[in-house]
């Protein structure tokens, strides 16, 4: 059998380094959000996933943790694992990784001066200059019409920032009906709690105004395990009688992502979220029955990556996009990333990064396109021995599908 060669792999590994992406999820927000935009070291460090690792080894009482500054959890967070315990966890490698990228000496091991550094930057530049070191051309957003801090600042209207594309957020809407009905009635939405035609179409006028006003990417929601679809609850009904109509009438793909258990220990707040096993016939059902909506979807479950990519073959109508939260780790990255490949060829998403934190998407890029690379060079090789040769344009053109030319083309997909 023909060995591949070495030039091979130098070319892949170089144009997964260099190509732009498209980072189709973050909790990020444009320099304009002020506030709402996290970034530096204290915000690094104090990221939900350290928070939540960092517990492994407190014993303070939570409360006591959560009353802290967050200057001060930072320092806790630092203490406990990366200087009582070496780093190893890929949330605290990614930390490493971040600083060491943006040129400072993480071996010095000195968070004061850390904290020098950043507070030179200004929020706008800083920003370009993160986009700039992940290669990160565009980065979709998250935006809650019931986010009391970032409803103002869409009400109020602004120039907007080309690289950040918005996506509108349903999670109340579907997950909290008993409170975001009331929300609506409160912005002059007249809904009742039962879902008669009038309040229907109430909550396709709030989809339409809020479509509007953000020109979104997508309409997004996080499942819990156990959704079920169709069935008799408000929010299946919700689904059926305006999600999907509103998705259809503005050309808008419905992202899903299922998997996730809310607050399974809530004293851990953001950090206390787990992972279920999601019965993927809701999403069959959803698929089958409304080909001329469009679904995104990623799942948190490691048990539920087969049979989603074998759905992704069934439904034309369904893009699969990214590895999610717990499934962001160098072992499932490569593992899922194989597997779509294998079953769907370049007809997926490799990765979104799910930053909360701007400089965030530095290490989650980087480490991505490293894994990435290792599959995909393994992939090309296996092409050259069954005699096929690939022009390192065709790698290019394969690479930017993964990267966000694959979700573009499902976007401008007619149905
Ligand atoms: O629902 C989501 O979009 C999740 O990504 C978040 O809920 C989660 O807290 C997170 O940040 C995961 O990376
Ligand atoms: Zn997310």
């Amino acid at each position: 059998m023909k060995k591949a060669s070495g030039h091979l792999a130098a070319k892949i590994e170089d144009i997964v380094a260099t190509t732009p992406v498209d980072d189709i999820h973050t909790h990020l927000y444009a320099p304009i959000f002020g506030e709402l935009l996290l970034w530096g070291i204290d915000d690094l460090i104090v990221y939900h996933y350290l928070v939540a690792e960092a517990f492994r080894y407190l014993s303070i009482p939570y409360d006591d943790f959560w009353k802290l500054s967050k200057t001060q959890q930072a320092e806790l967070i630092w203490k406990e694992l990366f200087i009582k315990h070496s780093p190893i966890s890929e949330a605290c490698r990614g930390v490493l990784t971040t600083l060491n990228r943006l040129g400072l000496d993480v071996k010095k091991r000195d968070l004061p001066v850390l904290r020098d550094w950043f507070a030179k930057w200004r929020a706008d530049d800083y920003t370009t200059h993160c986009m700039e070191l992940a290669k990160v051309r565009s980065i979709c957003t998250t935006n809650s019409p019931f986010d009391d801090a970032e409803r103002a600042i869409w009400e109020r209207g602004w120039k907007r920032d080309p690289r950040f594309k918005p996506a509108l957020r349903i999670d109340p809407l579907l997950l909290s009906w008993d409170q975001a009905g009331p929300r609506l009635v409160q912005w002059g939405y007249k809904v009742k709690p039962e879902l008669g035609a009038k309040t229907v179409s109430e909550v396709r006028r709030f989809l339409a105004d809020w479509t509007d006003r953000m020109a979104p990417e997508y309409l997004m929601v996080s499942l819990p395990p156990d959704t079920v679809y169709p069935d008799e609850t408000i929010s299946s009904q919700l689904i059926e009688k305006a999600i999907l109509p509103h998705c259809r009438e503005f050309n808008l793909p419905f992202a899903v992502m299922p998997g996730v258990r809310r607050a399974v220990n809530p004293h851990l707040q953001l950090a206390g979220d787990g992972v279920g096993l999601s019965n993927l016939t809701a999403l069959q059902n959803l698929c089958a029955a409304n080909p001329q909506n469009k679904f995104l979807c990623t799942i948190l479950a490691r048990e539920n990556q087969h049979e989603l990519c074998v759905l992704a073959r069934k439904f034309r109508n369904l893009h699969i996009f990214g590895c999610w939260w717990f499934t962001n780790i160098p072992t499932l990255v490569e593992e899922i990333t194989r597997m779509r490949l294998e079953l769907l060829g370049l007809s997926f998403t490799a990765q979104h990064s799910d930053a909360r934190v701007l400089d965030q998407i530095i290490y989650k890029w980087d480490h991505s396109r490293e894994v990435i690379t290792r599959v995909l060079v393994q992939k090309y090789e296996a092409l050259e021995r069954s005699g096929w040769n690939t022009s390192p344009e065709e790698i290019r053109r394969d690479i930017q599908g993964l990267f966000g030319g694959s979700y573009r083309e499902f976007q401008a997909l007619k149905l």
